[in-house]
């Protein structure tokens, strides 16, 4: 099982299409991979950070700095992803940075053992329905052939973005157009206040599934006036990094729904934990995503096979954003992705794909 080095593969990729949140504009990936060489097999891990903090406050040149400088010189030959992980609590925040690290090591010693992340994880089943999450489109006719186009596709949730000035009405449209059997959901990812209450409760007869994320980050006392004055489910995205701030969040009755994402908790432990809690307390979960390519979606399906995800995922097959993914594609069956099922997370770069979108690469000894 020794490890022997880490390579750092910085590399880049277009999206199909642009895709526009509350926060900005994305129309590239910036990928930051983390490879783990050992004697008898490699790790996988993929960053989710944005380029730019403006999702959360990590980005993905600060994550390379702090896998350099605090996290990497904690990994010796034989160290396990559990004792990584107790071994970097000192690192305050950067939860994004620790999840590459954490899931390259999980990968790697999976691997060797021959085991699934799935099965290691406590998955239940062998696929995963798949929800898509759908941009802010500049006019409501843009945003119902988005939508009639992922459905004939074979999506079964719909989750629209939504921001001050392209809301209530755009979600109306969609609600009107596609009827009310439609599993659908909405996406503020921080962009209103609590004195938007009495808008946001016009979304009420609509009948969403849940909001996502309404307020800041830091604002769950607003969350949960928010979730005693409007009908809509609360669901909370960015405000949840940890197992303790899933269960404070519960207390304070700041969200009834998790989106999990491993990247924001630092990892596939603490999401497994953040499901153990939400089963336990009868909060649903479903998978969140980042717009990852096939290493972080491949290991995102095996987390999303746990029995407490009763909710469609943001678990897109590749084409929803890359012509070519760097795995071998995940491709919609009948509205599901297939859990892999290989050793680890049951995929790997393919290597020329990769070369091809390498910017940088970089070889740092384990000692
Ligand atoms: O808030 O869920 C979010 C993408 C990037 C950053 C934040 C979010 C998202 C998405 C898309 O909604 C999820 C995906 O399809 O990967
Ligand atoms: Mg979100």
């Amino acid at each position: 099982m020794t490890l022997r080095a880490a390579e750092i593969v910085r590399a880049r990729i277009d999206l199909v299409a642009p895709f526009r949140t509350s926060f900005g504009t994305e129309t590239a990936r910036s990928l930051l991979y983390l490879r783990l060489i050992g004697d008898d097999a490699e790790g996988w891990g993929e960053c989710v950070a944005m380029a730019a903090p403006v999702y959360s406050s990590e980005y993905v040149d600060g994550c390379e700095d702090v896998i350099r400088r605090f996290l990497l010189p904690e990994v010796g030959p034989d160290t396990t992803a559990e004792e990584f992980v107790a071994s970097v609590s000192p690192v305050r925040g950067h939860p994004m940075a620790k999840a590459v690290v954490e899931a390259a090591l999980l990968d790697h010693q999976l691997r060797a053992r021959g085991v699934s992340l799935a099965g290691h994880l406590g998955a239940v089943r062998d696929r995963v329905p798949s929800g898509v999450s759908v941009g802010i489109h500049d006019s409501v006719p843009e945003l119902l052939r988005t939508v009639e186009g992922y459905l004939r596709a074979g999506y079964l949730r719909i989750k629209l973005k939504i921001e001050p000035g392209s809301d209530i009405g755009q979600v109306r449209a969609v609600r009107r157009e596609f009827g009310d059997a439609l599993l659908l959901q909405v996406d503020a990812n921080a962009a209103y206040r609590i004195d938007d209450a009495a808008h946001l409760a016009q979304l009420d007869d609509l009948g969403l599934l849940l909001i996502e994320q309404p307020l800041p980050e830091d604002d769950l006392a607003g969350h949960a006036a928010l979730a005693r004055r409007i009908a809509t489910p609360v669901c909370l995205d960015e405000s949840i990094t940890s197992l303790e701030s899933a269960r404070g969040a519960i207390e304070l009755g700041a969200c009834s729904v998790v989106n999990i994402k491993p990247g924001r908790v630092g990892g596939y432990l603490a999401a497994r934990a953040i499901h153990d809690l939400c089963l336990e307390r009868g909060v649903p979960v479903w998978c969140g995503g980042m717009l990852e390519t096939g290493i972080g979606r491949a290991a995102n399906l095996a987390l999303a096979a746990l029995p407490g995800f009763t909710l469609p995922g943001d678990t897109s097959a590749s084409d929803r954003y890359f012509l070519r993914d760097v795995t071998a594609p995940f491709v919609l069956e009948d509205g599901h992705l297939a859990v892999p099922s290989g050793a680890g997370i049951g995929r790997e770069p393919d290597p020329e794909v990769l070369s091809a979108m390498t910017v940088r690469r970089d070889t740092v000894p384990i000692a």
